[in-house]
């Protein structure tokens, strides 16, 4: 999400500095749709982008240095110069096939794909996005049925960001949730927060999974909000400024960077919740052993004896101490020196039991 908005920003600069070629739509505010949802592909899946989909062009492989030259109509771009913003593609490798219009024609087009990989044998998903205008348009239910009907293993996200260029949803859809347009196709759908990049990936893998399966197409509906006018051209001023605060208080990015900042309660409830992981007490206490200690070493450490593991061992006391600074040493400062300090305060013992250091440094 941070490389997405990150390569948004850049283009933005280019734009100001007139380098695109043509529009620039932004995706500001609804980066976890687009990295959550293609987080939930396998390479070999297939996906087709709208304007709004560079986190999964991004997700599924694509350079952000493709993505700008693409924008900047570059000769070494994608298509080669021969078009500006997001009109491109790679069926070799990457498995996406470029967009051709914002309005629902991907729908069939991925359906098809979709199909092909079945007959195929491949075992693949294909998955597009659409805008909450976009659903509204024909190609969307001839699409989304002729999906249905063919039980084709195809995923449609359905980013409900609440405006369709100037038009608000509700103006548009006499629907609360567009999720509900599944229901004329006999199709199961989800609706997700769309500001939530784990819910939308844990939705969108749950979606793949079926579908792959042979449980036919799946509607997801991913709430947001598209923070920017429909593109750079326009300041989107029927925007009421309360709607536009209140959504960016909840930030995809922001949102999910708490999960980086420490696991902490907050209430009593939080008590009730038990870590999935915890290990069985026995496994986390220290081991018991089974057999009892059978061997004994006489005379260790005693003073007695021919040297060895058995050689007396002394530290801290006077004479040691005294030997190793040096009888004669002083201090500058009239303070005894710290050798002797050490003999005064160290009382004088051998050693009974020799940690294994100890008798190393005895033997040595
Ligand atoms: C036939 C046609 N009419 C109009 C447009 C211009 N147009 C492109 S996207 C768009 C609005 C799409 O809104 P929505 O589907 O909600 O997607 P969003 O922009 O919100 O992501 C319009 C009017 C077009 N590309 N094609
Ligand atoms: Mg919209």
């Amino acid at each position: 999400m941070r490389l997405n908005r990150a390569v948004e920003d850049m283009m933005v600069k280019l734009f100001r500095q007139n380098k695109i070629v043509g529009g620039l739509y932004s995706s500001l505010g609804q980066e976890a749709i687009s990295v959550g949802t293609a987080y939930a592909l396998e390479k070999k899946d297939w996906l087709a982008p709208m304007i709004r989909n560079i986190g999964a062009l991004l997700v599924k492989g694509v350079r952000p240095r493709d993505v700008f030259m693409q924008h900047m109509a570059k000769y070494d771009s994608p298509t080669k110069g021969k078009d500006g913003t997001s009109h491109f593609g790679d069926l070799d490798d990457l498995h996406i096939v470029s967009p051709i219009s914002m309005l629902g024609d991907l729908i069939p087009v991925m359906t098809g794909v979709a199909m092909a990989g079945r007959y195929l044998g491949q075992k693949i998903v294909a998955m597009t996005w659409i805008g909450d205008g976009g659903s509204s348009t024909g190609v969307f239910h001839e699409g989304l049925n002729f999906a249905a009907v063919q039980k084709a293993p195809f995923v449609l996200i359905l980013e409900n960001n609440l405006w369709a260029y100037s038009t608000p949803v509700r103006k548009q859809v006499p629907l609360e949730n567009l999720a509900d347009r599944a229901k004329a196709y006999g199709i199961d759908s989800y609706i997700v927060d769309g500001n939530d990049v784990v819910a939308v990936y844990s939705t969108a893998k749950e979606a793949v999974e079926r579908a792959r399966a042979g449980e036919g197409p799946i509607l997801i509906e991913a709430k947001s909000f598209r923070r920017m006018g429909h593109a750079q051209h326009d300041p989107a001023e029927y925007v009421p400024k309360e709607m536009r605060a209140h959504w960016e208080a909840r930030d995809p990015i922001a949102l999910s960077e708490f999960a980086e900042t420490g696991v902490y309660c907050t209430g009593d409830d939080c008590h009730k919740i038990r870590a999935k992981w915890e290990r069985p007490i026995a496994e986390v206490t220290p081991p018991r052993s089974s057999v009892e200690a059978v061997w004994t070493v006489a005379g260790f450490g005693s003073g007695k004896g021919s040297g060895g593991a058995n050689a007396p061992i002394h530290f801290g006391d006077a004479q040691s101490a005294e030997n190793t600074v040096g009888n004669d040493a002083k201090s500058a400062n009239g303070r005894k020196p710290a050798a002797k300090l050490a003999a005064k305060v160290a009382p004088k013992k051998t050693v009974k039991a020799a940690s294994a250091s100890a008798s190393r440094k005895a033997r040595g």
